[in-house]
């Protein structure tokens, strides 16, 4: 079965499989396991920060964040498209008490100067700004990266009015690699970012966040708050280590299957897609056709043993990972030429 309905699906490889089987471990709730504590090191020198902390999942890496960040009551500003928006359970606001204010965005960007006017000045009707989110790469935008100086103007602005900033980058080193730079870059001037093993990076669990070493020590007290306290963790991070060594530098792999499906289907009649969104291992299209619904092609797919999901009733995402060949892809292309080519 090619399943193309995410990279969480990915299943752990025989390297990741055998680390964990052999991973050296410890009570991680007293910092006592060396592989939790080598993988928060390694992910932490990667993204620039002072030190790591690992979480069970991007979720809970997200809302430990900005309940490390904010006050309840306060605002955050995010990307009307944003994960955290959209997915995560209104979580935010249930657990951090977060008033949410969203922003229009082009391509997962939001506009710095509409950042600014949203960060409202602090006087006795207006809810204070606790933090501005970003995502990178943005998930619901198909995949497409925020560039450095974009994320550093954002970073400046919210700064320059006391207002930090937390980067959901689930997927941060498929930007890195999109854009060709160090994904250090990409969160030099961010006060936090979580970014998922679990993910593009093929590890069956876990997500880490990174920064500076006193927001970590509010981090690690509200992740035990959330349960997230996981004592021999190494089995984990075992896995989250093989991924960032022998997962990370074939990523571009992932994009080059995106883009080969994207062009094939960019061909086929009433199918509405953006090449511009193609930028790392997702294809978000819409299909516009009297005789096939997207519900229907994903239903035909299956008989090629493609497994498919719409995300609306015109909208499907397909996302290409390390379960999924070059000759997979091939064969992807092929189900959907036959499905919707010309005269079907
Ligand atoms: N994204 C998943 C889910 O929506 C199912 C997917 O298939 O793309 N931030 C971003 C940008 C994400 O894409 C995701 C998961 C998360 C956070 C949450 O991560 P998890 O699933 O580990 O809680």
């Amino acid at each position: 079965m090619i399943d193309l309905r995410s990279d969480t699906k990915t299943k752990p490889t025989e390297a990741m499989r055998q680390a964990m089987a052999e991973a050296e471990v410890g009570d991680d709730v007293d910092r006592e396991d060396p592989t939790v504590n080598k993988l928060e090191a390694v992910a932490a020198e990667l993204l620039g920060k002072e030190t790591g902390l690992l979480v069970t999942s991007g979720t809970q890496g997200n809302i430990v964040s900005l309940l490390s960040l904010t006050e309840s009551g306060q605002k955050l500003i995010l990307e009307q498209d944003a994960h955290m928006f959209h997915y995560e359970r209104g979580g935010v606001a249930r657990l951090a008490g977060l008033m949410v204010h969203t922003l229009p965005g082009r391509y997962g960007t939001m506009d710095p100067e509409e950042v600014e006017t949203a960060i409202w000045p602090d006087e006795i009707h207006r809810a204070p700004t606790g933090a501005v989110a970003l995502e990178n790469t943005h998930n619901r935008a198909g995949g497409t990266c925020l560039s450095v100086g974009h994320t550093n103007d954002i970073c400046e602005i919210a700064h320059r009015h006391g207002v930090p900033v937390h980067i959901d980058g689930a997927r941060i080193f498929d930007a890195a690699v999109a854009l060709g730079v160090e994904a250090r870059e990409l969160v030099a001037d961010a006060d936090s970012v979580t970014f998922c093993l679990s993910k593009s990076l093929g590890a069956p669990v876990g997500s880490v966040i990174c920064g500076e070493a006193a927001f970590i020590t509010r981090a690690r007290e509200y992740r035990k708050i959330l349960g997230g306290g996981m004592r021999q963790a190494g089995i984990i991070a075992a896995a989250g280590l093989v991924a960032l060594e022998q997962e990370l530098p074939r990523l571009h792999e992932d994009h080059q299957k995106a883009r080969r499906v994207a062009e094939v289907l960019a061909a086929l009649p009433g199918v509405r897609l953006d090449l511009a969104t193609v930028q790392t291992n997702m294809v978000l299209f819409e299909l516009h056709r009297d005789d096939v619904t997207a519900m229907q092609l994903c239903e035909r797919l299956a008989g090629y043993d493609i497994n498919a999901k719409p995300r609306s009733e015109v909208e499907i995402r397909f996302v290409l990972h390390r379960d999924i060949s070059f000759s997979d892809t091939e064969r992807v292309c092929v189900a959907l030429e036959e499905v919707l080519g010309r005269g079907n």
